[in-house]
């Protein structure tokens, strides 16, 4: 990512977003427990994606004949004594190509005069209540109203120009994936009964930081999979348990991977979890062999669900018509998730800017348990990155419940999804880059085979 990149993008936003000045926030420094006790800074991703300063309390401002200013904090010369010498705030927007830089304290000022010309001030939803205050603050406005009215075409333009990724994206991608792999290798040689969870999350996250690299969410690493969002790693690994890891680091200009893997604790796979792992593997390679431009998400996630279904049905636990057990949403008992999400310099990308990046415009969600979590149901263009992530879980309180209502007998053998209780869960996911005849799956393959995965196991 060079200066002509940065030039590049925000001239194409400049030319689709038609008038208006557009306003680009970056991140605030956020204090965990006291003020000079932050947490770890990681800058805003449009902000990232447009300016490419990895620094606090920076402001982009294009104004309507494409004019560009960077905003940031004037130098206190007590800086040098704290943090030594570095780039000052020209020396940043020479780096962004930005002709002009200013003052902070001036960014107010400027914009509540563009707003007594009739110029309209186009911005981002804020998704970080010191972001909602800061733009109160910046726009003269109160918090209601600044929620109440970001702006609909910038996310529009943003989300257009953000979801095709660039070759140099992809190989920001495919470095951080790079990372991911070392850090698959690191963890086979610490899975094993009697091992904590945190061993395996610890050697993992020791790969990401010996190579200067922040993860790119907070990792689940856990024998109790079917818990979907959990961030602990406390419990000692059983013989028998399955080891749950969905975890992902950035590459140097801040692209995420994000990768899961489900591993056998023992180093080889149980006979029903052998039935369940190749289950979900084959929902998964169905899914990415039917991925192209101009096939919607929603058709793999639910190729993914037929696939998963019927595999359910091979081992007893579903039973009847696979193709009406899926419309009716009978799987979204096990598979309670989507199929995945866009990714970039976000993680989940552009996350932020609500269902504009994964749902046509007018396209609501469906209210279908299970479909409803889908986050990406759009049709796919080449240059898109997305994850295939399908998932089989027993959570016992959704099977309990389901049971005592009877919800789709037709379609589940409750007897036989008891058994399954405490089995935990598998969940496998690849990123994937759309091209113009189909899908490639990105980095360096990690083993996800049972024979691949055994294999680096040990076994
Ligand atoms: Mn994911």
């Amino acid at each position: 990512m060079d200066t002509q990149t940065y030039i590049a993008r925000r001239k194409a936003l400049r030319s689709t977003v038609k008038g208006g000045a557009i306003l680009l926030l970056g991140q605030q420094e956020t204090s965990r427990n006291y003020l000079a006790n932050p947490y770890p800074f990681r800058q805003d991703s449009h902000f990232l994606y447009y300016v490419g300063t990895d620094l606090p309390d920076l402001a982009a401002l294009i104004l309507p004949d494409g004019e560009e200013i960077l905003f940031g904090a004037p130098e206190d010369p007590d800086d040098l004594v704290w943090h030594g010498p570095h780039p000052v705030l020209g020396d940043h927007a020479g780096a962004a190509g930005m002709a002009q830089h200013r003052d902070f304290s001036g960014l107010a000022e400027q914009l509540v005069s563009l707003a007594a010309s009739s110029v309209d001030i186009h911005y981002l939803p804020p998704y970080r209540p010191d972001r909602t205050v800061r733009l109160a603050e910046l726009l003269g406005r109160s918090l209601d109203e600044v929620t109440a009215s970001p702006s609909a075409e910038l996310v529009r333009a943003i989300v257009a120009q953000r979801s095709i990724k660039s070759d140099a994206e992809v190989a920001q991608i495919e470095d951080a994936l790079a990372v991911s792999y070392d850090m698959y290798q690191a963890a086979y040689a610490v899975v094993g009964p009697g091992r904590r969870e945190s061993e395996v999350a610890g050697a993992m996250q020791g790969v990401a930081l010996a190579k200067d690299r922040a993860q790119s969410f907070l990792p689940i690493v856990s024998v109790r999979g079917e818990v979907l969002h959990n961030n602990t790693y406390g419990n000692v690994m059983q013989a028998g348990d399955l080891l749950l890891v969905d975890s992902g680091t950035e590459s140097p200009h801040y692209y995420a991977s994000d990768i899961t893997r489900t591993l056998p604790v023992s180093g080889t796979f149980e006979p029903r979890q052998r039935g369940v792992y190749q289950a979900v593997l084959d929902s998964q390679l169905a899914a990415i062999a039917a991925a192209k431009p101009g096939v919607t998400n929603k058709a793999l996630h639910l190729i993914a669900a037929r696939t998963m279904a019927s595999g359910l049905k091979e081992m007893g636990i579903m039973k009847g018509d696979v193709d009406a057990a899926v419309a009716a949403g009978a799987h979204a008992l096990f598979y309670v998730h989507g199929l995945g999400h866009m990714m970039g310099v976000d993680v989940h990308d552009m996350e932020d800017l609500g269902d504009a990046v994964g749902y046509p415009e007018g396209e609501p969600r469906s209210e279908q348990f299970g479909l409803a979590f889908l986050r990406l149901a759009k049709p796919l263009e080449a240059g898109f990155v997305i994850t295939v992530e399908p998932g089989i879980y027993f959570v016992p309180a959704l099977i309990e419940r389901w049971k005592a209502e009877s919800t789709h007998a037709d379609f589940i053998n409750y007897e036989e999804a008891a058994k399954f209780i405490g089995f935990g869960g598998v969940r496998i996911e690849d990123d994937i880059l759309i091209t113009p005849t189909g899908a490639r799956i990105l980095g360096k393959p990690i083993p996800k085979t049972i024979q691949e995965v055994e294999t680096a196991l040990g076994h």
